[in-house]
């Protein structure tokens, strides 16, 4: 019966509660449901046998822009640029040098990798 007398709040007083207490929440919930600004365009560097940075998110119409600066000369690493997955777009065969860019008209995960080493992966997200 203690118990019970704690519970002693009239109805109307929860629901005016529940109310003020979801109504606190409607910001934070507007807040998080709206897009983030998106880039309009990313740049990755071919790096240290990796690309730099391996996702990025770029807006629908956007390009990314790939440039090979792994090493010169004799020291040169050369990588390729080649889409897997379900949303490709075309790629490149082996550089050393040099700068790639691709226009992404459609949103979806491009994922890609190098096809000369192992694990040299990357993706584009297009929203
Ligand atoms: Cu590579």
């Amino acid at each position: 019966m203690v118990k019970k007398s704690l519970l002693r709040i009239p109805h109307w007083a929860l629901v005016a509660m529940l109310a003020v207490a979801s109504l606190a929440l409607v910001p934070v919930a507007l807040a998080t449901a709206q897009p983030r600004q998106v880039a309009r365009s990313a740049t990755v560097v071919l790096r240290n046998i990796a690309f730099n940075p391996s996702t990025v998110t770029i807006r629908r119409g956007g390009s990314v822009r790939w440039e090979w600066r792994d090493g010169t000369g004799l020291a040169a690493v050369y990588h390729t640029l080649t889409s897997i997955g379900r949303d490709r777009f075309s790629g490149t065969g082996a550089h050393d040098s040099g700068s790639y860019t691709v226009r992404f008209l459609r949103p979806g995960r491009y994922a890609y990798e190098c096809m000369l080493h192992v694990g040299m992966t990357g993706t584009v997200i297009v929203r």
